[in-house]
């Protein structure tokens, strides 16, 4: 392929970096790239510099788990390219996967520890002092106020094996009760969603769905930037799928579908209920699969009865025929396939909405055939593992902390004392914030995330952490906004400098490797909590954990007979071969295909084996938009090249350029000239809890009466309502009442 042909292929593959350039308002910007189509690392090899070996490991960004090949040079990466027989990407990746070895090398990498001294000043201290010192005042605060009052807060974006390493140090070692991950930011109500309707935590699909379906719904679901690789699966799809997007902004995915129901915000939940609705009226559904398989039906239907098109033309702001119309393309596929993201999640009563999808899925029999599932899309890179091996809201391996067998069980498969297991589980994240207000939490340890940008309504937020009497931050930068207030830093290897397996959206684990040495002093967050374990005094309870591959093993044996069993994956080796592996793969199977989907034999993982349908009335709004606040805040994903609070992707020059630096407001033209706002002008974005200056991108993507922050920006947080699902407590981020005016009349 010509260079040029090359450029203009990643153009098409990647909406959502023109549209990200064309926020720029700059020209010479995309002139500049489309020149210079090297800026891309497009895997070209510096000329000095040729490889002499090539290995395979799976990116650390997203939950979509591209395969990339690493170009080695004395057993250093030099480059990457994506891998081509790897079943998830074939051979594509996106710009941060492209660019994941360049943001490894950065002025504000943590290189040492760094412990605060009487003065307020970070000193550089030894990791023996740093060790110590973690030691003696996380001990101090737990003899002070009790056991409990130490706690953790960690990630989708570690390794598995580190993951189990951290909660059960954590829990079991060091006797924390309360410890979640940024996970519940983002999949707690899949979570919660799947298991009372599944029996168990398993989103059913397998990537191939994708390219199976014939009718493909997305719900709050950006693909195009959120998840570009899942969208070229899309593009490879060869049945000419219907794709409806859901969605109140016509985002780039929107644009590209051939469907887009620009519904009211939050107005869901409702949709689903009517579209259930019209099923019914119209003898859509599928009786024998309903009777055979699921429990609850009866019920639903006389819910649902309510639903009329009218009432949900109203809520929806959806009209009656194109609800009519969206009900008889779900009847009329064959393989129909529903997915979900945070627009779904994120939300005040995102449990019960998920839930709404996956009811359509049962009663229309779209589950464990090709092309069809209730799909909830993951997005840390190990979200997927988070949600298994944490140790957080689950007991290792899916279990339940309140179950005495469970508690046994994983004492026996870790020689450990069932007492040292607590009996009941962890607060929430928003639970451990409020507990450190009042004084409850008096030592916290935050592992690779970064709340003081991320969680939501940060005026508190910063408030609440500058109250712990020790907050240690263990990160691969020193400069994150949470970072920075740490008492004690510990600096950790990154993604590439260690090893270890991540678990994708399809449940699939893939390896990652050690390809470049950690700058400094930094260690892999394994080596750190082995170290801890050390001068904490329970090393002995983890002496058979020595390496990552150690824990695997024991991963293995806390999976057997779980939903999630691993038992027939051998070792790393074999688990690289294989290409990675989906769970299950118990050690009696034959060998698994590469893809599987769950539910194939239509038993889920309830007692009786069949699926429930879960459902209740739709609830309020907390806070809608009011005289004051007349627009309703949507956040969410900006582009294809800024990962979450940009620690990491702010260090590529090649994807700085890739979206606007500051922060910028999408406005409907109505709403722009409604509150006198010109393009590109700045504007003052005020909530009841805190404003911020934000450039205006003025575009008919939001409909008036919404505008959009993309979630990338510091201030953006300063502005959400701290409400959440009660069933999964996940953060509502996606809807709070602002004001909209232009800066230079008030003099900012
Ligand atoms: N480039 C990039 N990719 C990422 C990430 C990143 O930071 N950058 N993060 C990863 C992570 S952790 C995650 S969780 C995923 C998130 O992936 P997505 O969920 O796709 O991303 P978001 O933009 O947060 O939200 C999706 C959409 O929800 C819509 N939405 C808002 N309110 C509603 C509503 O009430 N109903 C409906 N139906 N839609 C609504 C928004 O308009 C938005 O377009 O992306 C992953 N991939
Ligand atoms: N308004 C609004 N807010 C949101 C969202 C939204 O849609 N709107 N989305 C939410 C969602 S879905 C998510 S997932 C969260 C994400 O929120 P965060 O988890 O806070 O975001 P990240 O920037 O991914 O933070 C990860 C941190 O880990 C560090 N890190 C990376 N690799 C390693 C490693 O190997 N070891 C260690 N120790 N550190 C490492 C990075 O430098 C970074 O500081 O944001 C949430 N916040
Ligand atoms: S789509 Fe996700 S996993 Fe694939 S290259 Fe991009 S960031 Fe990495
Ligand atoms: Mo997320």
């Amino acid at each position: 392929m010509s260079t040029a042909a090359k450029k203009e292929s990643m153009w098409n593959a990647f909406p959502g970096l023109l549209h990200g350039l064309a926020r720029q308002h700059d020209g010479s910007l995309t002139r500049d790239l489309v020149q210079n189509p090297g800026g891309f690392g497009l895997g070209q090899v510096p000329a000095k510099q040729t490889p002499d070996a090539v290995t395979s490991m799976v990116c650390g960004f997203c939950s979509t788990g591209c395969g990339l090949n690493i170009h080695l040079r004395e057993g250093q990466a030099i480059s990457l390219t994506p891998t081509v027989e790897y079943p998830v990407n074939v051979g594509m990746a996106c710009p941060k996967g492209w660019e994941s070895l360049a943001v490894l090398a950065a002025d504000d990498r943590a290189t040492q520890p760094l412990l605060r001294d009487e003065r307020g000043r970070r000193q550089p201290v030894d990791w023996p002092t740093a060790l110590a010192t973690f030691t003696q005042r996380m001990r101090a605060v737990q003899e002070r106020h009790g056991p409990h009052s130490t706690a953790f807060l960690s990630t989708g974006q570690i390794a598995t094996e580190e993951m189990a390493y951290l909660g059960s140090l954590a829990k079991f070692g060091m006797g924390m009760l309360h410890g979640d991950g940024n996970t519940r930011q983002c999949m707690a109500t899949s979570v919660v969603a799947y298991k009372q309707a599944f029996g168990f935590d398993a989103p059913p699909y397998t990537y191939d769905d994708f390219e199976q379906s014939d009718v493909i719904v997305l719900v709050g679901s950006n693909l195009c930037i959120a998840h570009p690789i899942l969208w070229q699966r899309i593009c490879r799809n060869k049945r000419q799928p219907k794709i409806v997007v859901i969605d109140p902004r016509k985002t780039e995915t929107a644009m590209s579908a051939t469907h887009h129901l620009p519904l009211k915000p939050k107005s869901d939940l409702t949709l689903f209920y009517g579209l259930a609705h019209l099923l019914i009226r119209e003898s859509w559904t599928k009786p024998e699969y309903i009777a055979a398989h699921t429990n609850g039906f009866d019920e639903f239907r006389e819910h649902v009865a309510a639903f009329t098109p009218q009432r949900v033309a109203a809520a929806t702001g959806i009209d009656a025929e194109t609800l009519l119309a969206t009900a008889r393309l779900i009847h009329e596929g064959e393989r129909v396939s529903f997915w979900w993201t945070m627009g779904v999640n994120q939300s005040y009563e995102g449990v019960r909405a998920a839930q709404g999808l996956i009811n359509l899925a049962l009663m229309t029999g779209n589950i464990g055939r090709p092309g069809t599932g209730a799909n909830s899309i993951t997005g840390q890179c190990n979200a997927m593992g988070s949600r298994l091996f944490s140790n957080t809201t689950n007991l290792l391996g899916g279990r339940d902390f309140t179950n005495p067998e469970h508690r046994q069980r994983v004492a026996e498969v870790l020689s450990i004392d069932p007492g040292k297991i607590p009996d009941q589980p962890s607060w929430a994240y928003d639970q451990i914030i409020e507990g450190i207000l009042k004084g409850k939490i008096c030592g916290l340890w935050v592992v690779a995330t970064n709340p003081a940008h991320s969680w939501i309504n940060q005026n508190m937020v910063r408030d609440v952490l500058s109250r712990l009497e020790f907050l240690v931050v263990q990160d691969m930068y020193h400069s994150t906004e949470t970072a920075v207030m740490a008492d004690l830093l510990l600096p950790a290897a990154a993604w590439g400098e260690k090893e270890g397996t991540l678990i994708n959206s399809e449940r699939r684990f893939g390896l990652i490797k050690k390809v470049a040495r950690a700058p400094g002093q930094a260690l892999s967050d394994f080596s750190i909590f082995r170290l801890i374990a050390e001068e904490w005094g329970c090393g002995e309870m983890f002496r058979n954990w020595t390496e990552p591959e150690a824990v695997f093993q024991s991963m293995k044996e806390l999976s057997r007979g779980q939903p999630c069993d691993i038992t027939g994956i051998r070792d790393y080796l074999e688990l690289d071969a294989r290409g990675g592996v989906q769970w299950p793969c118990p050690d009696h199977a034959p060998e698994a295909e590469q893809q599987r989907r769950l539910f194939a034999d239509g038993r889920f993982f309830h007692n009786d084996g069949k699926a429930r349908f879960v459902f209740d009335p739709p609830a309020e709004m907390p806070e809608p938009p009011n005289a004051r606040y007349p627009l309703l805040l949507l956040t969410g994903r900006g582009t294809a090249a800024q990962w979450h609070t940009q620690t990491r992707t702010a260090k590529s020059p090649v994807l700085r350029k890739l979206y606007p630096g500051g922060v910028y407001l999408e406005i409907n033209p109505a709403d722009a000239r409604k509150y006198g706002v010109r393009p590109n002008q700045m504007v003052m974005v005020e909530s009841q809890r805190g404003k911020l200056s934000a450039k205006a991108f003025v575009t008919h993507s939001v409909q008036p009466g919404q505008v959009f922050l993309p979630m990338h920006y510091e201030p953006v947080n300063r502005l959400t309502l701290a409400h959440f699902d009660p069933h999964s407590r996940q953060p509502s981020y996606k809807n709070c009442a602002v004001s909209v005016r232009p800066a230079e009349a008030h003099g900012g």
